[in-house]
Formats: C-alpha cells, sequence, structure tokens
C-alpha cells in the first residue's frame, strides 16, 4: 500500500513525465489467478496464429472480448486495494472504468503507431493541460523480456503544445528522450493516454500477454466492455457502481464524485447499467 508521501509523488512524476511504472502492486495471489483464467480464456489463440509463423505480419494481436465476464477475478482488477489509491489520485474521485482490453500480441513488429497519442481529435479538451482526462493502466502477470513488445515512451511529451510536429527516432535503444518499460509479473504501468507512446516489436518468439483498463471520468461514454453483464454480482460497492457507471437518480454526471455518494433504490441504481447489458445482449444477437 502506498502512504500519502507516495501517492503525492507519484502523482508528480505522472503529471511531469505522463507515465509511471508500478513494481509488484498486484498481489502474487492475484497474478496467479490472473494467468490461469487468462490462459483459459485464450485458449487455442495461445498458440501462434500461421500467418505470424511465416512472418508475413498479418495477424498482430489478439483481443479476448468482455474479459470481464470472462472470470471474477477480472473484475477484482477494477478496483484492486493496491492500485486505486494510485487512479483515484491520477484522475480524480469522479472517476470511471472507461474500456477494458486482455490482448495477445503476437511476436513480429508492432501494431501501433510510432509515438502516438490516443486522444489527439478529442474536441473539448485542451490535453496538453489536462494531465487527469484519460488514463491507461497496462496490467503484467508474466515478466516481460525487453524484446517482448514493451511500452515505450517519450516523458513529458503529453504537455507540447498542439500541432507540436511527431519526433523522428531513429533508434530507441539510444534515444535519451526515450524510456522503455521492462515489466515483471504483477507490475502496472499508468499513462496519460496523450503522452507520446508505442509498443516497440515483439521480436522474441513470445507471445506478450497484458490487460489494459482504461480510466476516465464519469461524464465521458464508456464502452460496454467495462461493464460486467452481472452486475448485481459485481457493483456490490459505491466505488463498483461508479466505476461501472451505474447512474444515481438526480445526481448529474457531471457532479459524480465517490465522495458523494448516497444510498439509493436498487431500481434506479441499476436501470441505465442494465440498459447497457441488454443493449449489448441484443447486439450479439
Ligand atoms: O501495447 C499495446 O497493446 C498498445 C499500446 C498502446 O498504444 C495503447 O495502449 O494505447
Amino acid at each position: 500500500m502506498f502512504s500519502e508521501g507516495d501517492l503525492a509523488e507519484i502523482k508528480l512524476q505522472f503529471e511531469t513525465q505522463g507515465f509511471i511504472h508500478l513494481r509488484g502492486v498486484i498481489p502474487a495471489d492475484v497474478v496467479a489467478r490472473v494467468r490461469m483464467a487468462f490462459d483459459e480464456a485464450a485458449g487455442e489463440r495461445l498458440r501462434l496464429p500461421r500467418e505470424r509463423q511465416s512472418n508475413d505480419g498479418a495477424v498482430p494481436f489478439y483481443d479476448i472480448p468482455n474479459v470481464l465476464d470472462v472470470d471474477p477475478v477480472f473484475v477484482d482488477l477494477v478496483d484492486l486495494p493496491t492500485l486505486f489509491p494510485v487512479l483515484l489520485q491520477v484522475v480524480g474521485t469522479d472517476i470511471q472504468l472507461n474500456h477494458t482490453t486482455a490482448r495477445l500480441f503476437y511476436p513480429g513488429p508492432t501494431f501501433t503507431a510510432p509515438w502516438h497519442s490516443d486522444i489527439p481529435h478529442v474536441l473539448g479538451v485542451s490535453q496538453n493541460n489536462s494531465v487527469n482526462f484519460f488514463v491507461k493502466a497496462h496490467l503484467f502477470f508474466e515478466d516481460l523480456t525487453p524484446d517482448q513488445g514493451c511500452l515505450a515512451f517519450i516523458p513529458g511529451s503529453h504537455r507540447y503544445p498542439p500541432g507540436y510536429p511527431r519526433p523522428v527516432i531513429r533508434d530507441m535503444e539510444r534515444c535519451s528522450a526515450v524510456v522503455k518499460t521492462v515489466p515483471r509479473a504483477g507490475d502496472a504501468i499508468l499513462f496519460n493516454t496523450h503522452v507520446l507512446h508505442m509498443a516497440t516489436d515483439n521480436s522474441s518468439p513470445h507471445v506478450r500477454k497484458s490487460l489494459i483498463y482504461a480510466y476516465s471520468h464519469y461524464w465521458v461514454k464508456q464502452y460496454d466492455n467495462a461493464v460486467p453483464a452481472d452486475l448485481e454480482r459485481y457493483a456490490t460497492t459505491p466505488q463498483r457502481k461508479q466505476l461501472f457507471g451505474v447512474d444515481i437518480e438526480g445526481v448529474p454526471y457531471f457532479n459524480r464524485r465517490l465522495d458523494r455518494v448516497e444510498p439509493i433504490p436498487l431500481f434506479s441504481t441499476f436501470s441505465s447499467a442494465a440498459r447497457k447489458v441488454i443493449r449489448r445482449a441484443l447486439q450479439k444477437m
């Protein structure tokens, strides 16, 4: 658990650098459960697709759909007691889960654009001033090797003014403006989605496995894969309800805060999130 002083330093680093590598924040028993559940859900997909075996560059990755419905351990990760205080610091008390991804990145070149922001086209936000707008947590449950598709960042680049040219970096391993992270099982890498970043090539012979949980504010439209189908089972606390986008009657989206939650009738609690789940079920038909 982080102390108040740790959290203040983490926030300082996050706001100045745009990312932070948090080591060992996922407890070992959770790491073990995630590893088993992930591999079981991935099944056949763990084997390299034929296209990748012949190295023609196709099928760079596979995302396991709706991971919150796959195993309870993936729901436990949304507000891990070790990590959630950090998310609260770097997003704010109106935090909501925005989307989830469970990814297998097969050996081969990277599939991400070099040095990109995820949100350059979002309107209504001054990205270079909004250091807490949209945060991703990449969660790792296996050790990675440096050549296994690790994330790299240009620290501080989330502060570049609009229109600032994208850097051209010839050799990132030798460039002092770049930080490449090499996570171990149990680590989380949090970043401001506007900081320039990329996944590096996976030139190892192994699939890179990771989870990506993205967080933003309650008023930002949430993806269906951020809401478990069995809400009554999982949305058991005010924190979970807010993360999963369960509205409180009479509380405007902009005013939602974790430190301002009052008990409310079950029906109104679940109605909006239930609508989302029904919509998702209908889309599958
Ligand atoms: O490493 C990945 O899977 C994707 C990295 C990335 O560009 C992102 O999460 O925005």
